[in-house]
């Protein structure tokens, strides 16, 4: 089983779509086995957003991300963080399919409403940054069966 860290980021909480884009997630198949809603300190924002520490949107990005609360979980499943990215759709929300988060949410790449990890290796480090292992949470559901072969 593989694990993704799945943030709903503060456009997502100030339009009331916790529930709907949870829902995404649910459908897929995807197991959530972590959830808490926090208020983003900077120092957070900008570790996880390291990589684009040079970029010219990332004053902008680190801004974004800490306007509001954020919801932040771990969905498990087989290939959780390609299944994940499907999911959530292109990091431009225009060209993102019709049917992906960003495809039937979004408009602007500032406003882009989730992050989902882009690699396994990513997603180990990133679930380590956002949760304590112990909050994460481990359970066989009976539905699986019908989701998994
Ligand atoms: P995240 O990391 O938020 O899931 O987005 P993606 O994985 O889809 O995209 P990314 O890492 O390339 O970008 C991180 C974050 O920066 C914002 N961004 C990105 C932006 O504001 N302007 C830009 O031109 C780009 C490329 C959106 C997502």
């Amino acid at each position: 089983m593989e694990r993704t860290l799945i943030l709903i980021k503060p456009d997502g909480v100030e339009r009331q779509l916790i529930g709907p884009i949870i829902t995404r997630f649910e459908q897929r198949g995807l197991k959530l086995v972590g959830l808490k809603l926090i208020q983003v300190s900077e120092e957070l924002a900008r570790e996880h957003y390291a990589i684009h520490a040079d970029k010219p949107f990332f004053k902008p990005l680190i801004e974004y991300i800490i306007s509001s609360p954020v919801v932040a979980m771990v969905w498990a499943g087989p290939q959780a963080v390609q299944a994940a990215r499907n999911t959530i759709g292109s990091t431009k929300p225009v060209e993102a399919t019709a049917g992906s988060i960003r495809g039937d949410f979004g408009m602007m790449v500032g406003r882009n409403l989730v992050h989902g990890s882009d690699s396994p290796e990513n997603a180990v480090t990133e679930i380590a940054l956002w949760f304590k292992e112990s909050e994460l949470v481990s359970y066989d559901r009976a539905i699986d069966k019908w989701i998994l072969e």
